[in-house]
């Protein structure tokens, strides 16, 4: 019989591009892609999947513990790959109540429903904000080994989830992986996060705000290298371990922004400097080895995935142009009138 993954949260940004991956990769797995389809979510990214035989969706909030209880009762999944979440941290810092409703509470039902059933893996898809901020010496990296320590409510979340899953798997004996990965960016990516909404606004020649100094740094990944990431660490990866995925990218928040503008040949002067982000972290950096001797290694460097990341902003706007046409202009205003 063919294997059954879950995938939560298969309609948002990486959760859609590891969809896509595991339905052309995999024509013998049966891909359940279960979302909330909140503002975040959209199914149209799989027009070209959605007829496949072997890709399926379920609408479902993580959280509801009779919903969820009753989908693993009756597909009897094999294995559950966890996305689904709250993701924007500038959005957990003005309400952070619905970050601890389904990052927190939606993972814990979710173990609670894969111990029931007896699942051969539950990979849960974490990430490096979990170890809070790192200085800018460039010598230092988070390890597995790293002390948690998230500094915005949208890591503190993740953070518990990540000790829940762990709790799991010591308490309980849920076979278990948690993937701990840097900045992704890509097809898809929501324009409320740095790299599309500074794509988009240039394009629009509209202002790009970058906080503070634009001196903070991310260590960024193509979300591709990360689908493989997961793909090898479900597969292969060894029970209850903990793998950081990130590929060397580091760069401060103005050298992305400048590169995007100087790909679209625009003006620098679109650059607005503004109110900085509250605890914003300084700094992001991932040593990799582990997942690199289970056998990984990125395929796109920071040059190669951003040129290829614009051309897709440019040939799909109508994707992204839907997007901030909609409540995202309220968003917007919001957001960067403080
Ligand atoms: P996203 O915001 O683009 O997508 C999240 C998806 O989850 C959406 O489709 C949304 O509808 C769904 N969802 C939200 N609440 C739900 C609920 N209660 N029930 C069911 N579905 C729900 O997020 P993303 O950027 O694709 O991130 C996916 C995962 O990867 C998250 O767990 C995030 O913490 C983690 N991560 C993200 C990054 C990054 O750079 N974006 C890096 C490392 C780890
Ligand atoms: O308008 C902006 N201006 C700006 O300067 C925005 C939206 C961001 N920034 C800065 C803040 C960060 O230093 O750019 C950097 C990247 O910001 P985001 O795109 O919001 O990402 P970040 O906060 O680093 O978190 C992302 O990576 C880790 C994802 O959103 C998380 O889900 C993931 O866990």
């Amino acid at each position: 019989m063919n294997q059954k993954i879950l995938v939560t949260g298969g309609a948002g940004f990486i959760g859609g591009n590891f969809v896509q991956y595991m339905v052309e990769k995999y024509p013998d797995y049966d891909i359940y892609n279960l979302d909330l389809l909140t503002y975040a979510g959209d199914l149209t990214k799989h027009k070209e999947i959605e007829n496949n035989s072997n890709y399926h969706f379920l609408k479902a909030d993580i959280a509801d513990h009779k919903a969820i209880n009753e989908l693993f009762g009756t597909y009897k999944f094999d294995y559950v790959i966890h996305f689904a979440a709250e993701s924007h941290v500038d959005r957990s810092i003005t309400n952070p109540e619905i970050f601890v409703q389904t990052n927190v509470l939606g993972t814990q039902v979710l173990l609670d429903a894969a111990k029931n059933i007896g699942v051969t893996k539950f990979v849960h898809v974490s990430t490096d904000e979990v170890y809070g901020e790192l200085d800018f010496d460039p010598a230092t990296f988070f390890t597995e080994e790293t002390p948690i320590q998230p500094n915005s409510p949208y890591s503190a979340s993740k953070a518990s989830s990540d000790l829940l899953v762990r709790a799991y798997h010591e308490t309980f004996n849920l076979p278990i992986n948690i993937t701990r990965c840097s900045n992704n960016y890509g097809p898809y990516h929501f324009p409320e996060k740095l790299i599309p909404l500074t794509i988009s606004r240039v394009l629009n020649d509209q202002k790009v705000p970058v906080y503070g100094d634009g001196k903070n740094i991310r260590d960024w990944l193509h979300v591709i290298d990360h689908c493989a990431a997961i793909d090898l660490v479900m597969h292969e990866g060894d029970n209850g371990e903990v793998y950081n995925v990130g590929g060397h990218n580091e760069k401060t928040n103005l050298e992305v922004v400048k590169t995007i503008i100087n790909t679209l040949d625009k003006s620098e002067d679109l650059i607005e400097y503004v109110k900085d982000r509250l605890g914003h972290d300084k700094r992001y950096a991932i040593d990799p080895s582990k997942l690199e001797k289970l056998g990984w290694q990125p395929t796109y460097t920071f040059e190669t995935g951003i040129a290829q990341t614009i051309k897709w902003y440019l040939d799909n706007k109508d994707w992204w142009e839907r997007i901030i046409s909609g409540e995202y202009q309220n968003y917007f205003e919001k957001q960067y009138s403080k």
